[in-house]
């Protein structure tokens, strides 16, 4: 039965770009084959259950301005209904994967067991609901930043009963996501760095969180658990600085702790910005040292200097995303999670899935340009002969030789460079072709 949120808005039908239904995919059409490859299984969407059923408009300034049925969200019975609303979304947008926290999905009742019990029961219930509608768990997580006692971080914590406070929560969570056949396991540590120097010994917190990665690990290995691990790059908030600052940040400390081989990178496109590089930088970096994982597709506000978690709506830098993503293989086990949430005052149900109807064609354009430029070979063809060089003998033999012997060579053949243009503008114009 119906829970009549959505208020009769039916599941969304593809009418192609020329539609100018609101509630209708323009763009993205599951079954459209790009670069022979089916247009939902190169993109593997995913609906974040914190920004669209758990969020209740807050911002630092205001509270509440979303009253949903079922608020207060502090029993089960209300965890029951907002799941009921969730998995009708899920039909109304057809996509085929969602991600959850622990706290978005239970009431909070206060203690470790409790939590425990109500987390088993609403991931049953949820299990249920997926077998019967077929839509699959991309990911979960352990909000391990939202409750006082993980004020001061939760790995990273000074006291070590919140280390383990946080490792009986991750053990939790991750038997949920194992139980309901997640793909993915992902860790963001909001609160893992520190808020002053002052206080913080580093190295040691450095050391903790490193081994409790390695539990992590050491625990999906244990008891079977083929989804991959993921840390997710952020360089501050609401931490002051988060040690998991960005993709190369992460990539060093996975190899410090050996753990390059067995975790990978969840990246979000506004974290990238937070951090002062583009999202097609942070891709480009985990690709090419082979640590690439999932994206959070969001978009974030250029000008405010926070977490904004808008929906994507600017084709040119999805497509540059979606470029190096294809360029690099494309997902295997990740997928594209919408960590984006309503402005406070889109107020409506139907604001939530025009949200998400339009952030899934703004995607699937920029899949369709990527795919486009990937297949007219234009960049690839200018990036071969600005490297074209290096396929000389001569250079290849360089790379095996020493300082001593180059040098001679530079000298015994009068080795004087001429610039080259980089071409810059001419490739910006051609990519302008495509979005
Ligand atoms: C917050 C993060 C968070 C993670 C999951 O900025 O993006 O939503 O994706 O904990
Ligand atoms: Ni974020
Ligand atoms: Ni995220």
């Amino acid at each position: 039965m119906s829970t009549g949120f959505f208020n009769g808005i039916d599941k969304i039908p593809h009418e192609g770009p020329d539609s100018i239904n609101p509630l209708a995919y323009h763009h993205y059409n599951p079954d459209e084959m790009v670069m022979g490859k089916r247009m939902e299984d190169h993109l593997r969407f995913a609906v974040a259950w914190w920004h669209s059923f758990a969020w209740e408009g807050n911002d630092p300034f205001g509270g509440q301005t979303f009253v949903r049925p079922w608020h207060p969200q502090d029993s089960m019975a209300n965890a029951r209904l907002k799941a009921d609303v969730a998995f009708e979304m899920f039909r109304i947008l057809g996509q085929p994967y969602y991600c959850w926290h622990d706290v978005d999905i239970r009431p909070d009742q206060g203690n470790f067991a409790d939590n425990l019990s109500t987390l088993d029961e609403i991931t049953d219930y949820m299990g249920e609901k997926m077998e019967l509608t077929g839509t699959k768990l991309l990911w979960g997580t352990a909000n391990m930043f939202s409750h006082r006692r993980f004020m001061s971080g939760a790995s990273t914590n000074p006291d070590p009963d919140v280390f383990a406070f946080a490792a009986a929560t991750v053990k939790s969570c991750i038997d949920a996501t194992h139980k309901l056949g997640g793909e993915n396991y992902v860790l963001w540590g909001g609160r893992e760095g520190y808020e002053t120097l002052i206080n913080t010994d580093m190295g040691a917190e450095l050391d903790h969180m490193g081994r409790f990665l390695n539990m992590v690990v050491e625990y999906k290995h244990k008891i079977g658990f083929k989804g991959q691990i993921l840390v997710e790059p952020k360089p501050q908030e609401p931490s002051k600085h988060q040690y998991d600052y960005d993709a190369a940040t992460c990539i060093g400390f996975l190899r410090k702790y050996g753990l390059e081989d067995e975790v990978k990178l969840n990246l979000e496109q506004g974290h990238a910005i937070l951090a002062g590089h583009s999202f097609e930088h942070e891709i480009a970096v985990a690709m090419a040292e082979g640590m690439f994982g999932s994206i959070d597709m969001n978009r974030n506000d250029y000008q405010s200097g926070w977490d904004t978690d808008q929906f994507p709506n600017n084709v040119p830098e999805v497509a540059l995303a979606y470029y190096h993503i294809l360029k690099g293989g494309g997902f295997t086990q990740g997928g594209t999670n919408f960590d984006a949430k309503l402005r406070r005052q889109s107020l409506d149900p139907v604001d939530l899935v025009a949200a998400h109807v339009g952030a899934m064609d703004v995607c699937a354009r920029g899949l369709k340009a990527a795919a486009a430029m990937l297949e007219d070979g234009g960049l690839e063809t200018a990036l071969a002969e600005r490297y074209a060089g290096w396929e000389t003998p001569e250079a290849k033999a360089m790379l095996d030789g020493d300082l001593g012997s180059i040098a001679q060579r530079v000298l015994d053949q009068g080795v004087n460079p001429e610039p080259k243009s980089g071409r810059q503008e001419i490739l910006e114009n051609y990519i302008n072709r495509f979005v």
